[in-house]
């Protein structure tokens, strides 16, 4: 998965090799994903939300340390400064308040990563996630959520698509449910910084981490100093493919961490007003990185290679 050159990598998704027996194998897998998901979402009572890609306020991508943002895209319309998103996670906050409880979204979003991310085989710097937020949700409920997702769409593609998967060289067993949790600082203590890649190394079934430091409209317990969010790692060194979290609803609590974390605070004023207004209800959501996902069902080499028009950090194809 790591360490490819890009020149490499430009090889792997030429346009030439667009419609190869093995792309044509994953855009396949990608679509059998994308049916059972959006499916048993469906089935749940989930209210399916179209994306917006510009607005005003977006997700500020930091502190997390795990981000790597060499370029934030502002442009002007209508006489007004926009910003090309970068997760909807203000938008579902506000949604999720003033409209419905439970809904899931295919996002669409810009990060322009650093161009060494290139060479990572999991950065692109087009993505979509597959969003859920739920009002009063806990984290265990978007666990079970997810896991019923991505066991459902692992037993679908395994029964449906065995001529795809031959072409892949690759089955993915169906995972055991519920996945295992761990502690962020018990993964420190045992991998050091590089714990997401330690674990996905070494566990054969997909796994939560909780309790991890990042951007200020996750819940933070100021008592215990630990982070009501997770990410699930994926085995294999494929690594991170969902982050989320229970989230902060209190206007006191989240100006403080606004200004803590050096953001302009005028950013934010709307989601402000709403908590200060009692009007922002707490709740519990996740993306999921559907191209990491599909990647890892067919063992691609870079994730890129599930994409029909490539976006790997670095490179700017003809399409
Ligand atoms: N989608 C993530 C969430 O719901 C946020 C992100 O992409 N940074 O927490």
């Amino acid at each position: 998965m790591s360490g490819r050159s890009i020149v490499g990598l430009e090889e792997l998704v030429s346009v030439e090799s667009m419609g190869s027996r093995r792309r044509m194998a994953m855009y396949r897998v990608g679509t059998e994903v994308l049916r059972v998901m959006t499916n048993r979402l469906l089935e749940k009572g989930f209210y399916w939300i179209l994306p917006v890609m510009l607005s005003r306020v977006t997700d500020p991508l930091w502190p997390d340390p795990g981000a790597s943002i060499e370029k934030r895209i502002e442009l002007e319309i209508y006489g007004e400064r926009v910003k090309t998103m970068q997760s909807m996670i203000i938008h579902k906050r506000v949604l999720v308040s003033l409209g419905p409880e439970k809904f899931f979204i295919l996002s669409p979003n810009i990060r322009i990563e650093k161009r060494e991310r290139g060479a990572t085989g999991k950065h692109l710097y087009e993505f979509t996630q597959l969003e859920v937020e739920i009002a009063y949700g806990r984290m265990e409920d978007v666990f079970r959520v997810y896991e019923d997702l991505i066991v459902e769409s692992i037993r679908e593609v395994n029964a449906r698509l065995r001529p795809e998967l031959e072409a892949l060289g690759r089955q993915v067993k169906i995972p055991e449910t519920p996945f295992k949790v761990y502690k962020r600082r018990e993964l420190e203590g045992k991998y050091g910084s590089k714990w997401e890649e330690g674990i996905s190394r070494d566990s054969s079934n997909p796994v939560w981490v909780v309790d991890i430091p990042r951007e200020f409209y996750d819940y933070e317990d100021e008592e215990t100093g630990e982070w009501r969010n997770f990410d699930l790692i994926l085995p294999e060194g494929f690594g991170e493919v969902i982050s989320g979290a229970e989230r902060e609803y209190e206007y006191e609590k989240m100006l403080r961490k606004i200004e803590r974390d050096g953001l302009r605070r005028e950013d934010y004023s709307l989601i402000l007003r709403l908590a200060k207004e009692g009007k922002l209800k707490p709740s519990a959501g996740a993306g999921l990185g559907i191209e990491r996902f599909i990647a890892y069902l067919c063992g691609a080499k870079h994730v890129a290679e599930v994409q029909p028009f490539p976006r790997i950090p670095g490179t700017v194809p003809p399409l």
